[in-house]
């Protein structure tokens, strides 16, 4: 059973795990958002494609979600003695993979060759797919505390300022002229499943789906599409979902979260606290409801929820 999973960071690198549980591992493709990636002492940074990898190989740091188990700060720390900007919190060892695929890009490599190199490196056997060779940022439009307007990076809005800013409005920024990476829209075509992870609509999913040749795929494709709300009780279980969906029309909820891509839904996992949102799921946007405990406490119910997902399409 061929399948794709659409996927953001953590959400997805946890849910990842189990999905290679459910189904054989050589049979996934993960397309993945670069929407917040950024460049940093001129080094690329990809911290979604980071998350997928480092969770599928087993090297995440699964308390921090982010980066790698283990690693150490002593870089940042010295960059912060010696007053440079120490804002984003590079680890030693995550250091080595930015090194190296800013390397690969410097002498005319591609994002998609850089994360193949780096997956077949951490040994993952699953493909993993930026969305985009070409760049693409989420722009986050603000009001500051002192009423400014600010257009900010997406890293910059959620780490440097840590989300103090009333957010009005997200975009895509080079979305329009962005084309899928290689592979990605060849995926979706040949796929028996496409999975949209437990992953945050407007920073993680929309972003992929405003690439517009890969929302047709997926649109094409409706019938084997299944989404997973990230949504538990009304909130995000962590992240700033529930301040970025209201900026874009988004209700703060399941509704909101499969309202987000009802349209190329055939069917959408809810949490059993937000079982009340189904029927209006249903009727509303004409997708099936499968209900269950979409938590992720370990590998075994990430094979869960992902059975559950696969088997919704059924
Ligand atoms: N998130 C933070 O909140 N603070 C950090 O300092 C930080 C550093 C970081 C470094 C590498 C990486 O791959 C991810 C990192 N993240 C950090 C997570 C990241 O900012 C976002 O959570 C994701 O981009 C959203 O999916």
């Amino acid at each position: 059973m061929r399948v794709v999973a659409v996927a953001g960071g953590v959400g997805a690198g946890k849910f990842l795990r189990g999905l290679v549980r459910a189904v054989p591992r050589e049979d996934v493709t993960v397309v993945v958002n670069t929407g917040d990636d950024l460049t940093l002492h001129g080094l690329h940074i990809s911290p979604d494609i980071d998350s997928v990898s480092y969770w599928l190989s087993g090297v995440a740091d699964r308390e921090r979600g982010w980066g790698r188990a283990e690693d150490t700060f002593r870089v940042l720390e010295t960059l912060r003695e010696l007053g440079g900007p120490a804002w984003f919190g590079l680890g030693d060892l995550d250091l080595a993979t930015h090194l190296l695929r800013t390397g690969i890009l410097r002498d005319g490599g591609t994002l998609s060759g850089a994360t193949a190199a780096i997956a077949g490196a951490l040994r993952i056997v699953p493909t993993i797919l930026p969305m985009s060779d070409d760049p693409v940022a989420t722009m986050v439009e603000c009001v500051g505390e002192d009423g400014r307007a600010l257009d900010l990076h997406f890293q910059q809005y959620w780490v440097a300022r840590q989300g103090r800013d009333a957010v009005k409005g997200v975009r895509y920024a080079g979305a329009d002229a962005a084309r899928p990476a290689p592979g990605v829209l060849e995926a979706v075509a040949a796929a028996d499943a496409v999975i949209i992870c437990p992953s945050n609509p407007v920073a993680s999913i929309l972003p992929i789906l405003s690439i517009s040749g890969i929302r047709r795929s997926l649109a094409d494709r409706r019938s084997r599409v299944v989404g997973i709300s990230p949504i538990v009780g009304g909130a995000p279980l962590r992240g700033m979902a529930d301040r970025l969906m209201p900026a874009v029309g988004l209700e703060v909820s399941a509704f909101g979260a499969a309202s987000a891509y009802g349209d190329l839904l055939s069917a959408f996992v809810v949490d059993l606290k937000d079982r009340t949102d189904a029927s209006r799921i249903r009727e509303e946007l004409g997708v099936d409801i499968a209900v269950t405990d979409t938590i992720m406490h370990d590998d075994g119910s990430a094979e869960r929820l992902a059975t559950v997902a696969l088997e919704s399409l059924r």
